[in-house]
Parts: C-alpha cells; sequence; structure tokens
C-alpha cells in the first residue's frame, strides 16, 4: 500500500523530474528517467537538441575525442548501427548523431524548444522545484536536473567600443545557422584557445586577408584526422563493452589511449624524443600519455613542451611570428592543449597576420575594426573566439534559489562548493550533470554524462522504493569533498596555468580550481561506494507535514 502511495506521488501531474538542456547530459537523463517509469521534460533554449553541438557552428569545429570514443555507450544497437565517418567527427557529423538519438529513442516529444529557463526555486513547503522559463511560465516538479554543459555561457570580452562596430560581429559559441562566407572578407580573428585555433585555418583558407589577435600563446598538436576506415570501425564494434569498461574504469579521463607506464625522466633524450615524434606525427591528445608524468612533473612536462616549441620553430617560416606563438607561461596542458589542422603551418600563408595583444594591447573597437599598440586595423568581420563563463556560468546564469531562498550564485561567490559535482548542500532535489567538483572537462564528457545520469537515475529509484522525499548533500560531506579536490589539484601541474579551469578567464570570478583531477576510475568507485553505503554524505529525508513546519 504504502509502496504504491509513493508511486502515485511520482506519476502525478506535477513532474517527477525537470531537466535544463538539450545537449548529450539533457537527452540520456530523459531517455534513462523514461525507461525508469518517471515522468520528466526537457527544457532548452536553442531552436533544436544538440547543447553545446547546435551552437559551436564555427567553421573547423571538432572533437578531438576520437568519434568512436565520443558516442553514447548505453545503446548496444546504437552503437553499432551508427557509422563515424572520421577519426575525429565535425560538428555537423556530431549533430546528426544527437538529433538520431533524439529521433530514435523518441524523445522529442519531452522536449520544449525555445523555451530558456531564467529561475528555479526550491519550496520548503512542498519539497518541489518551481522552474520559471524567460516568458513566464513555471513548471513545478520534485527533481530538478541541471544538464546545462560546461562550456556553454559564451563570453565575450569587455571591449571599449563593440557596439560601434559596423560590420558583422561572430562568436565562435554563438555561430549561426547559416554557413558564413568569408571570401572576400578582411577579418579579424581575438582568441586562440581551441576554438580559434580550429576556427583560423579554416577562414584563412577563404578570406581575402585573417589578422589574429592573440594574448596568450597555447600548446597545439596536430590531429592527423582521417577518413574512418573499415578496419579501424571494426575492432572498435567487435569489443565494445570490453574497451568502453576499460575507459570508464581504469582510465584517468575515460577515453582510451596508448597510456605509458614510464615517467620522462625514465628514458634517456634519444629515447623521449623518438617517442614524442611519433606521437607527434599519428596525432591527437595520445601525445600527452607519451610519459605518465607529464602533468605531475615539471621537469617532465618541460620536455614534451620544448618538444612542441621546436615544432613550432620549425613549421613558422618567419622568426618573429615563431617567437610570438611559443607558449611560456604555463605548463604544456595545463591549459587544455589544443589539437588542430595547420594551425602553425597557417601563419605561414600571405593573407594572415598575426598580433601579439601582450605587446599591443587592444584598445578600442572602432566603426571600421579596432585599434590594439596605436595602430588602426581595419576588418568586415570580427570573429570572437574568446570563450565561456566555464562550469559554473550556465547555472548561474538561472537564478536558482535553494532553501531559505538562498541563491546558489551567492553561495558559489568564492568558487562552487558541491558535494561530488552532483549536488549542493542547501539545495535538496537538484542535481548538476558534470557539475564543478566532478571530473567534467577533464574527461570524456559522454562518459562522465552517461555515469551522472546512471547514478542520479539509481537514486531516484532507490528514494521512490524507500518512499523518502528529499535528498540533499550535507555541508561536512561537502566540505570534505572540496578539500579532496583541491589536493589532488594541488598534486597536479593544472594551477600553474591561469586557464579557465580555474576561472582565470573571467575578471572577477573566484580562482578555485574546478574540475576533480583524482581520476575517472577512482571518482566513478568513490560514487558507486557513497551509493553503495546509503548515499553517505547526503541527507535523506521525508517532508515535514505544513503543521509541524507552521509550528
Ligand atoms: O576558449 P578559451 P575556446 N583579449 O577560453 C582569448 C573546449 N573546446 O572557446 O588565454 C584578447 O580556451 C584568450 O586569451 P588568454 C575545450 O575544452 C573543445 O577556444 O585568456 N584575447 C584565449 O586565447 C576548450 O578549452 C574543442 O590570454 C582574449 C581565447 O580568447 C574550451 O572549449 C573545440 C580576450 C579563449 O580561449 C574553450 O575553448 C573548441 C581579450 N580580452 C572548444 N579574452 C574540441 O573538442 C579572451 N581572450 C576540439
Amino acid at each position: 500500500m504504502e509502496q504504491r502511495q509513493h508511486d502515485a506521488r511520482f506519476n502525478a501531474e506535477i513532474l517527477d523530474v525537470v531537466i535544463v538542456g538539450a545537449g548529450f547530459a539533457g537527452l540520456y537523463m530523459l531517455h534513462k528517467l523514461r525507461t525508469l517509469g518517471f515522468s520528466a521534460k526537457v527544457f532548452e533554449a536553442a531552436e533544436d537538441v544538440g547543447g553545446t553541438w547546435y551552437w559551436n557552428r564555427y567553421p573547423g569545429a571538432r572533437c578531438d575525442v576520437e568519434s568512436v570514443q565520443y558516442s553514447y555507450s548505453f545503446d548496444p544497437a546504437l552503437e553499432q548501427e551508427w557509422r563515424w565517418s572520421e577519426r575525429f567527427a565535425t560538428q555537423p557529423e556530431i549533430l546528426r548523431y544527437i538529433n538520431h538519438v533524439a529521433d530514435r529513442f523518441d524523445l522529442r516529444r519531452d522536449i520544449v524548444l525555445n523555451t530558456r529557463i531564467k529561475a528555479a526555486e526550491f519550496n520548503e513547503k512542498s519539497g518541489h522545484w518551481t522552474v520559471t522559463t524567460a516568458d513566464g511560465a513555471t513548471i513545478e516538479a520534485r527533481f530538478c536536473v541541471m544538464a546545462t554543459g560546461c562550456l556553454s555561457a559564451s563570453r565575450l570580452p569587455a571591449i571599449d567600443g563593440l557596439d560601434r562596430f559596423a560590420g558583422e560581429v561572430l562568436h565562435t559559441a554563438l555561430w549561426p545557422r547559416e554557413q558564413f562566407d568569408f571570401t572576400g572578407k578582411r577579418v579579424g580573428v581575438i582568441g586562440t584557445g581551441s576554438s580559434g585555433i580550429q576556427a583560423i585555418p579554416l577562414i584563412a583558407a577563404q578570406a581575402q586577408h585573417v589578422t589574429v589577435f592573440q594574448r596568450t600563446p597555447n600548446f597545439s598538436v596536430p590531429a592527423r584526422n582521417w577518413d574512418m576506415t573499415d578496419d579501424y570501425e571494426r575492432s572498435w564494434k567487435e569489443n565494445y563493452p570490453a574497451l568502453r569498461k576499460r575507459a570508464r574504469e581504469s582510465t584517468w579521463s575515460g577515453t582510451l589511449y596508448e597510456f605509458s607506464d614510464k615517467g620522462a625522466m625514465e628514458v634517456d633524450e634519444a629515447t623521449r624524443q623518438a617517442e614524442y615524434e611519433r606521437r607527434w606525427q599519428t596525432g591527437g591528445a595520445n601525445f600527452m600519455h607519451a610519459f605518465n608524468d607529464l602533468l605531475l612533473s615539471e621537469p617532465s612536462n618541460e620536455t614534451a613542451a620544448d618538444f612542441v616549441r621546436g615544432k613550432i620553430r620549425q613549421i613558422v617560416q618567419d622568426p618573429r611570428t615563431a617567437e610570438a606563438l611559443l607558449p611560456f607561461d604555463h605548463p604544456l596542458a595545463a591549459k587544455r592543449i589544443c589539437v588542430d589542422t595547420d594551425y602553425y603551418a597557417t601563419y605561414n600563408r600571405d593573407n594572415v597576420d598575426l598580433i601579439d595583444v601582450r605587446r599591443e594591447p587592444i584598445e578600442a573597437i572602432t566603426p571600421d575594426g579596432l585599434r590594439a599598440g596605436e595602430r588602426e586595423h581595419v576588418f568586415d568581420t570580427l570573429v570572437f573566439a574568446t570563450g565561456f563563463d566555464a562550469m559554473t556560468g550556465a547555472l548561474n546564469a538561472i537564478d536558482i534559489r535553494g532553501r531559505e531562498g538562498h541563491r546558489l550564485s551567492d553561495e558559489w561567490r568564492d568558487g562552487p562548493r558541491s558535494y561530488l559535482g552532483l549536488m549542493v548542500a542547501g539545495f535538496p532535489n537538484l542535481f548538476t550533470v558534470t557539475g564543478p567538483g566532478s571530473p567534467s572537462v577533464l574527461s570524456n564528457m559522454i562518459v562522465s554524462i552517461e555515469q551522472h545520469v546512471d547514478w542520479i537515475s539509481e537514486c531516484l529509484c532507490h528514494l521512490r522504493e524507500t518512499g523518502i522525499d528529499l535528498i540533499e548533500a550535507e555541508t561536512t560531506a561537502q566540505t570534505e569533498w572540496g578539500q579532496e579536490v583541491n589536493a589532488a589539484a594541488e598534486r597536479t601541474l593544472y594551477p600553474r596555468a591561469g586557464s579557465w579551469y580555474m576561472g582565470a578567464n573571467i575578471p572577477g570570478k573566484a580562482r578555485m580550481f574546478m574540475p576533480y583531477v583524482g581520476g575517472l576510475g577512482n571518482y566513478r568507485r568513490i560514487c558507486a561506494e557513497v551509493a553503495a553505503d546509503g548515499y553517505r554524505g547526503f541527507r535523506l529525508q521525508g517532508i515535514p507535514s505544513a503543521a509541524a513546519i507552521s509550528a
């Protein structure tokens, strides 16, 4: 009888779960909840599904995790039937895949598009969340899952005069749906992170002239992309369950690479160089796994950094330009390593110039272009590849209020705190998929998304079975987890870079290393143990009756 009452509550008019965001996370969350018999709806600001892969349509956008690994594993038939055409899939292909998933699992009927969520408020009496859309509609649900993405709040720097520019202004993360034609255009590109590094070679191949404004040179390794071969595809598809299991459970990032069991200093110079060269030639982020201590030991890291600097000097013909492109202020990969196709060689083109913004600071955008270091540059189009307010930006953009009306953005003023990157103390029944404090952006996002969605789903089943209304992170567990996240980062070279992982790209944002760097396999074990141990560190409770609250 009691079980039936609980089931009825989960199937009442009030939604069981409201999900914000229809990217990889939101879609799988919806599918999973449906199969478990929960009612759920997804709200998405964009015109269609896809999340980050919907918005980032800039030329050259592609994933730098191999497509056979950057894909869902939850459905064996999907895994076998979908065919990737390249080693590293382009944005259009990934978006086709996401759309295929939405159709294949009939997800669209529970996805509300063109609807931005602007507020979410917890009601202590009912124990429900009320979510408000930008046009004022409200939705009530027992649980709220923020599947808002880690890199979805794009960022324009506050440069004087931006509104006065007479030409087109584009941002890589808000790219127009129609292909933008750069033919005959004079283009200024600001930003040389992963997005800029991917876009610049393609823009340069089309435009009349490109001027790149670089503030910090980044490390980039060649992708060496290739068309998918039947043999390679088969080698994965025949072994998917075992390979996925290995990636999930025994790797640091949820992606299989060619891992080394040696430190860089354990081999002689010739062996080290040969290994870097071999990996440089085969391409991709596999380069980073040449030795097992590149992000742990500064001298080891320096050998890899020097190798890449040597490559830049070899590729770029003009010595002054080459010198300006040499990364100097952070260890290799302490800022997200970039993976490119012909990025450095693009500076050998006659129609490409590099401006070092540290020597010639951008002073203002003008109606005709911009002024940097007292020089006027004239453009038809300005491209901002200036990144994101990462990890917290999309969450803080929503007015999220938990117990006693406390705002999440206030709670996170000194940096995001969470328990396991899944929940925040004071915000019962609110889950964050790949939230700060979880491996998230340091891992294969699809692997991490699947783990969080599975964990949240099992948690909701547990609550349903045991008749519990509320789950909430305990402050002590959250504090201890924060210390663990911090300690894990301190064991690495990551905090030595002023990266977006640290919040350093946003003026005024608290500096704190946000993702958990203790390894995905390890993190998964911790999450599983916490659940097996009766959700250790979470408070599980019923909702006090109205009389008890007012007493
Ligand atoms: O953004 P970024 P992104 N004046 O923050 C510069 C993922 N991703 O969109 O370094 C001048 O890395 C800024 O300079 P600085 C991936 O995780 C993945 O490129 O702050 N310059 C920097 O050069 C990646 O890390 C893929 O000094 C200014 C650039 O803008 C993440 O997204 C592809 C400036 C921003 O770089 C973000 O990448 C693309 C200013 N006022 C993205 N403000 C793949 O999977 C900022 N900059 C391949």
